[in-house]
């Protein structure tokens, strides 16, 4: 191993310090050229992602991006994998340009994940040339990002049998509001008097969360495979040109309804500052909300129904409840489940999505 991957044995911008992955990787996933460097890649809360460059004898980089899983969060890894590999081999079959679709890299030996001194690892090929984005520039990119999701949700009608649902209720807003509301009673870690005015407006706004399960039980809001993580940061664009590329983060890719994917590009793309931004700085752009309602009701055409092009306008609000549902909730459970970078992270976070949401639901 070169002497520059050597020394970086630790991730300098994460609290704990966390080990950078070494050169053991490479040749568990069929990697054949040296590790010349890495570093830690994107700001995902669950997993760990890295990106490796590797150069091969003929002095050829490639680029790889390493994760490890997070099993406290995915318990059921085989399921998760599973359908990870029909999913990215559906999508990679439409795409027909390496360019436009993930690829996993097996293990030499064949398989989806590798176990590393015990803990789960996966790779994944790095799209070169490729840029994300923390939120939408403008109308424009607001547009491109709604017709890839869109897409996505096009690709997968016909993936069969369907890909399950790793984390059982995952979008289940009702729910995600009960167990708020279970969280507070319970107090464990003593903060609940400190958060008691941002879990009341959280549970004030339940109406919205109702409505749409109504409209889903009843069969108006149709079950279909989407993407369950829209946020802006899982789009890729070309870095020359801007356009569209594939998503990424394709974990909890799942049944839903279309309104969670336009929810999470509304809530993440459409504001003025990062998801921990402070919330009295945050404002929502709505020429940008417009771009992406009405980016995604053309880009799905071919299969929304006009009751979900109707519903479209609540799935902003939708997610940025239970956005807020469950940072606040991780606040006062003591940090378990979203990466934190210290006491209150969680909290920022909640307080800028009730910002959010109020932002969309005026009045
Ligand atoms: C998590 O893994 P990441 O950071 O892309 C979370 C999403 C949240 C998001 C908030 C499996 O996504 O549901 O919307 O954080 N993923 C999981 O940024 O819980
Ligand atoms: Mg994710």
């Amino acid at each position: 191993m070169p002497e520059d991957a050597r020394r970086r044995t630790r991730d300098p911008g994460a609290p704990e310090g966390r080990p950078l992955p070494g050169a053991e990787l490479g040749p568990i996933f069929g990697i054949h050229g040296e590790l010349t460097h890495i570093q830690p890649l994107g700001r995902g809360h669950i997993h760990q992602t890295f990106l490796a460059h590797y150069r091969a004898d003929d002095g050829r980089v490639e680029r790889y991006v390493h994760q490890q899983l997070n099993d406290s969060v995915f318990v059921d890894l085989d399921s998760l994998m599973d359908n990870f590999v029909r999913i990215s081999a559906h999508l990679g079959a439409r795409a027909g340009d390496d360019r436009r679709a993930v690829r996993l890299q097996l293990t030499a030996d064949g398989r989806p994940f590798a176990r590393v001194s015990g803990a789960p690892w996966r790779t994944l090929a790095f799209i070169d040339g490729s840029r994300t984005s923390r939120r939408f520039d403008g109308p424009a990119q607001a547009a491109e990002g709604a017709a890839l999701a869109a897409g996505l949700v096009a690709d997968l009608a016909d993936l069969t049998p369907p890909p399950v649902e790793v984390i059982p209720a995952f979008h289940d807003v009702v729910e995600r509001l009960n167990a708020l509301d279970r969280a507070r009673a319970a107090d464990v870690v003593d903060r609940a008097a400190e958060c008691g005015v941002e879990v009341d407006v959280v549970l004030s706004h339940g109406a919205v969360a109702v409505e749409v399960a109504e409209a889903r039980e009843a069969g108006v809001l149709p079950q279909r495979t989407v993407h369950n993580d829209a946020k802006v940061e899982n789009l890729l664009f070309d870095a020359t040109s801007g356009q569209g590329l594939c998503m990424v983060d394709l974990d909890t890719v799942g049944p839903g309804t279309v309104l969670f994917d336009v929810g999470d590009l509304v809530r993440s793309g459409a504001v003025t500052g990062p998801e921990d931004a402070d919330a009295d700085a945050l404002s929502v752009d709505p020429g940008i909300v417009t771009a992406i309602l009405d980016g995604y009701a053309r880009a799905g055409a071919g299969f929304l129904t006009p009751a979900e092009v109707r519903y479209l306008p609540v799935a902003g609000p939708l997610m940025a409840l239970e956005s807020a549902a469950r940072f606040l909730t991780d606040h006062l459970q003591g940090d378990v489940y979203f990466r934190v970078d210290g006491p209150g992270h969680n909290l920022r976070r909640a307080r800028n999505q009730i910002r959010i949401l109020e932002l969309l639901r005026p009045g």
